[in-house]
C-alpha cells in the first residue's frame, strides 16, 4: 500500500505514535510519505520505503499568522498525486484532517482515503475551543475513518464535539525490544548516586501536565525516603518549575534533562514514573515506563485507568491529591519486592496489550477495510 502519514514533528505523544508508526509500516514494506512541517523527532530515514515531505510556509507581509493549513493541504495533494497515495493517515485532529479532507476533495475522485486517529488535546482541550470547534467537527465527520487512542477519548469525542460517526479505538504501542536493549546499560541509574530511589517525569511541560505536582509528590517522598527526581523533556513551564525548586533550595536532587529521542534510557532502572497530569487521553510515557518495568504514580484520569491498572501496576489517585500520590509511591519505595511485582506485572501487561507488532496489524487492517470500501 502508498501510505501517506501527517504529523506534528515534535516529541509530544501523536507525533511520536505517527513515527513510529510510518517505520514500522515501512519495515513491514508498504511504501510512506511523512508531511510536516519538520523533520519528526523520532523519524529516522533508513529505509528506502520511507521518505518525508517537508511542508514550507512561505511568509507574507499580508500574513500576520501564515496559512499553515493550507500549505499543508497543498502538499498532500502534492505527495498524494505524485507517489498515488491509497490513503493518508493524519495525527492529530487540528488542523491535519481538515487539511486531508481539503486535498482529498482537490484530489477529486481518483484520489485517496483520508483516516485521522485523534490523540487527546486535539478534542479535549483545543478541537471543543469555540474559535476551532466547527473545522474539527467538518475535519472528523468527513474523514474515511476515524480512530481514537483509547476509549475515553472516543467518548469525549461523541459527548464534547457532538460527533455521531464510528470511531474505532486503536491504543498507542511499544517496541517491546526497544526497552530490552537498554537494560544492559545503566539506563536511568546513570542519574542517581548510589541506592538512592529514582523517581522519573517525562512531559512537554505544558499546564496540562501539572509539573509543579510532580515536584511536590517528590518533596514529600524525599522528606522520608533518600530520592533523587529526574524530569525529562522541555517546554512552556520549565522556566518556572526550574525556579520554584531554585526558591525551595532542593535544585541537588532534582535534574533537569531536557528532551531525548532515547526514552528507554531514562526510564530502565528507574523505581517509579510520576504523571499527575490534569487530563490525558492514553499518557504513552506512561505506558513506555510499564514497558520499562517501571510502575506508574498518575491521576485516574482520562485514558490513564486503561493503561495502568490501579494497585497492580501502578497507583491512580484524583488530579490534584498531591499527598495520595505521595503516600502511594512511599508505599511501593518502603517495599522493594512489592515494587518490583508492580514491574514486572507493567512490562507483562505493556507487551501483552500494547505491542507495536499487534497494534500496526490493526492499522493496516484498518487501511485494507478503508481502501477497499473506497475504492
Ligand atoms: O499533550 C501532550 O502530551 C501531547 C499530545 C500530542 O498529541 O502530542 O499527547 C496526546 O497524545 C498522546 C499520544 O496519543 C497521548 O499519549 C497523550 O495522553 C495525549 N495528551 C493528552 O491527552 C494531554
Amino acid at each position: 500500500m502508498k501510505i501517506g502519514i501527517s504529523c506534528y514533528p515534535t516529541m509530544g505523544g501523536s507525533g511520536v505514535v505517527a513515527t513510529e508508526l510510518a517505520m514500522a509500516l515501512a519495515a513491514a514494506g508498504d511504501e510512506v510519505h511523512v508531511i510536516s512541517y519538520a523533520m519528526p523527532a523520532r523519524l529516522q530515514l533508513v529505509d528506502p520505503k520511507l521518505s518525508f515531505h517537508e511542508v514550507v510556509v512561505p511568509h507574507y507581509p499580508l500574513f500576520e499568522y501564515p496559512p499553515y493549513s493550507l500549505a499543508l493541504a497543498t502538499k498532500m495533494v502534492e505527495v498524494a498525486t505524485y507517489h498515488e497515495l491509497d490513503l493518508l493517515h493524519v495525527h492529530y485532529a487540528v488542523p491535519n484532517a481538515v487539511s486531508a479532507v481539503l486535498a482529498r476533495d482537490i484530489v477529486g475522485d481518483s484520489g485517496f482515503q483520508v483516516v485521522t486517529t485523534l490523540h487527546g488535546t486535539d478534542i479535549t482541550l483545543v478541537g471543543n475551543d469555540p474559535n476551532y470547534l466547527a473545522t474539527t467537527r467538518y475535519g472528523i465527520e468527513e474523514s474515511d475513518a476515524v480512530t481514537a487512542v483509547s476509549e475515553s477519548l472516543r467518548r469525549d469525542t461523541v459527548e464534547r464535539l457532538g460527533i455521531d460517526r464510528p470511531i474505532e479505538v486503536i491504543p498507542n504501542f511499544i517496541e517491546p525490544e526497544r526497552y530490552d536493549m537498554a537494560r544492559s546499560g545503566q539506563g536511568a541509574r546513570r542519574w542517581a548516586q548510589g541506592d538512592e530511589a529514582l523517581l522519573v517525569h517525562v512531559s512537554n511541560y505544558r499546564p496540562v501536565k501539572r509539573v509543579l505536582d510532580v515536584v511536590q509528590i517528590f518533596e514529600r517522598v524525599a522528606r522520608e525516603v533518600d530520592t533523587r527526581l529526574l524530569l525529562v523533556g522541555d517546554g512552556p513551564e520549565r522556566a518556572q518549575v526550574e525556579q520554584y525548586c531554585r526558591e525551595q533550595r532542593n535544585c541537588d536532587r532534582i535534574l533537569f534533562a531536557g528532551s531525548t529521542t532515547s526514552i528507554e534510557e531514562v526510564l530502565v532502572g528507574a523505581d517509579l514514573f510520576l504523571l499527575p497530569s490534569e487530563t490525558e487521553s492514553f499518557g504513552l510515557a506512561a505506558l513506555e515506563a510499564m514497558s520499562c518495568k517501571v510502575p506508574v504514580i498518575a491521576t485516574s484520569v482520562g485514558g490513564l485507568p486503561e493503561v495502568v491498572e490501579d494497585g497492580v501496576t501502578g497507583f491512580l489517585r484524583p488530579v490534584g491529591d498531591v499527598e495520595g500520590m505521595a503516600a502511594a509511591a512511599l508505599s511501593l519505595l518502603r517495599d522493594p519486592e512489592r515494587r518490583r511485582r508492580f514491574g514486572e506485572e507493567a512490562r507483562r501487561q505493556a507487551v501483552a496489550r500494547f505491542s507495536e507488532e499487534a497494534i500496526v496489524e490493526r492499522y493496516r487492517d484498518l487501511y485494507r477495510r478503508v481502501v477497499r470500501r473506497g475504492g
